[in-house]
């Protein structure tokens, strides 16, 4: 014979911790909302030789996260077989190195000469003559973006610094 009641027992025990797992689900979904995915675009790139030193570049733009979430910059590499690429930032009027940019949410971040940059070493010479290249971003959540930098945009003749 079947034991109805002790049945039932295992019944209930089975939904409570269905209901239990139902509102712990609930409860992490309602805390994304908090803190969603970023999206990320790049706008308005551009690369400036250095004026001090020779075979360096910085390069600049606009990373605007229209998302919900943060991101941070981590990185960035072009496809100039050498190159070394940097995080810079800029603090007590000095440039410094930086393992990251934040990006927050719903903001844009300008990438800038007396702000953080990215800034490229050991640019062949042929760059001089106006030569585009690519770059990749590397993003903690966003992952890789890789973008154009029009070859009008690297400067010829002598450097020019922009100032914004
Ligand atoms: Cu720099």
């Amino acid at each position: 014979m079947r034991d109805r009641g002790k049945d039932r027992g295992v019944e209930n025990t089975f939904l409570r911790h269905y209901l239990i797992v139902l509102l712990a689900a609930y409860a992490l979904s309602a805390a994304g909302c908090i803190q969603g995915a970023p999206a990320i675009t790049i706008e308005g790139q551009e690369a400036i030789s250095s004026p001090v030193i020779v075979g360096a570049g910085s390069v600049f733009m606009r990373i605007v996260n229209a998302g919900s979430g943060d991101d941070t910059l981590l990185a960035a590499r072009t496809d100039i077989p050498g190159t070394v690429v940097e995080l810079h930032d800029f603090r007590n009027g000095r440039m410094v190195r930086t393992n990251s940019v934040r990006i927050p949410s719903k903001s844009t971040v300008r990438l800038r000469p007396a702000g953080p940059h990215i800034m490229i070493f050991k640019l062949p010479k042929d760059m001089k003559k106006g030569r585009g290249f690519r770059l990749t971003l590397m993003f903690e959540k966003s992952g890789e973006r890789e973008i154009s930098i029009a070859p009008a945009a690297v400067p010829s003749g002598p450097s020019k610094r922009v100032i914004n």
